[in-house]
């Protein structure tokens, strides 16, 4: 089934995105807009119920606290607890951790609490622009219903006049993929305990119909004991979907049925943990290429080959990811199963 042309997930990353019209009305205002009764009243830290019935619902105006249950002293206070809502004055600024289309990371800490969170900060009107409001919103009430150790966490979100803030989980060690760059490849036990962090990960996303479809080493931070975080939900969807993405920035990552622009669902995330393991081993991704269409041409062909030095049971647990038939590819319980990935793991990092 083809997906419906010109259904634009996301706007190209990077410089010369096109620009999108917005099915929806812009409301950045309220983000994400949650029983707004006056025109500002979007609640800070208060998040909507994920609609897991339609990918692409309006969220459904159902209050839910930001921050609940496992945390007691050291995290931000619970807005609707105390009946306070974030603003900017609540934080410290610190430096910048990074720098997106939108807006940047900053580390921050919250005042009273001294609690520390990456602190992104989005401009408005950018946003409206790009049209990409309703996105955000869908990625925010993604992204704040997850509760997993090895995804990053979304605190709350406030806005003012100019800007929407969201309050992130703050990855001590900063970018996975900046170590890979460091170590050009890693070693197979340290892939390992990443594979094994990233497959429980997308397990517990795919358990909640959430698949993400943009796993790449960019999309990777690492906590204080180095642990990997995922950190990005930019394209993450509800499974199944035909949500077609726009194919600029980097077709790396992609599986065959969605350059395709075939119906998906979340095996393609299966595939993206097979290219990723691939590049932890490898140093880049395993169709890399000069130009797209060189690129599209081996993922759809599956031109998969392997320097001398990944092991036998490396690749065999690869190519098993790596199969043009989404159902033919492993599953992550038996990723989990996978010798390379049993024997390799040392019990005290899983
Ligand atoms: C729409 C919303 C729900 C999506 C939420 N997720 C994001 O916005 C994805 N995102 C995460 N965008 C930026 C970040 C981000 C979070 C970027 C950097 C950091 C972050 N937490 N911690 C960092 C971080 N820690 C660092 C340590 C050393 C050097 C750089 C670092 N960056």
């Amino acid at each position: 089934m083809a997906a419906e042309p010109g259904r634009v997930l996301k706007p190209c990353n990077g410089a010369g995105g096109p620009h999108i019209t917005s099915a929806v009305k812009p409301r950045v205002a309220g983000l994400p807009v949650k029983e707004r009764t006056s025109t500002q009243s979007a609640e800070p830290g208060r998040v909507l119920k994920t609609s897991e019935s339609s990918e692409d619902s309006d969220l459904t105006p159902t209050a839910k606290p930001g921050m609940e249950e496992e945390h007691a002293s050291a995290k931000p206070r619970e807005p609707t607890v105390t009946g306070q809502k974030w603003s900017l004055q609540d934080f410290d600024i610190g430096r910048p951790l990074g720098k997106g289309k939108f807006g940047n990371v900053y580390l921050a800490r919250e005042k009273s609490t001294k609690y520390v969170v990456a602190l992104k900060v989005l401009f408005k009107s950018q946003l409206q622009k790009a049209g990409v409001e309703h996105q955000l919103r869908r990625e925010v009430e993604i992204q704040s219903h997850l509760r997993h150790p090895h995804i990053l966490r979304l605190f709350g979100y406030f806005h003012d006049k100019t800007r929407v803030y969201l309050i992130l989980e703050y990855a001590p060690k900063g970018e996975l993929y900046k170590e890979l760059t460091k170590n050009t490849r890693f070693e197979e036990k340290r892939a390992v305990v990443y594979i094994n962090q990233l497959a429980s990960a997308l397990q517990y996303c795919h358990s909640k119909k959430v698949i993400h479809r943009d796993i790449k080493p960019e999309n990777l931070l690492l906590g204080h004991t180095g642990d990997l975080k995922i950190a990005d939900f930019g394209w993450s969807v509800h499974a199944p979907s035909s949500r077609r993405t726009t194919l600029c920035g980097t077709l790396d990552y992609l599986p065959p049925e969605m350059i395709e622009g075939s119906l998906h669902d979340e095996k393609v995330d299966l595939w993206s943990l097979g290219v990723l393991c691939y590049e932890f081993l490898v140093g880049k991704p395993p169709f890399e290429a000069a130009s797209h269409e060189e690129t599209y041409r081996r993922i759809t062909r599956v031109d998969l080959r392997f320097p001398s030095y990944v092991s036998n049971s490396a690749r065999s647990l690869i190519s098993m990811l790596l199969k043009h038939d989404p159902n033919q590819r492993i599953s992550l319980d038996k990723v989990l199963e996978h010798p390379w990935i049993k024997d390799n793991l040392n019990p005290t990092t899983s």
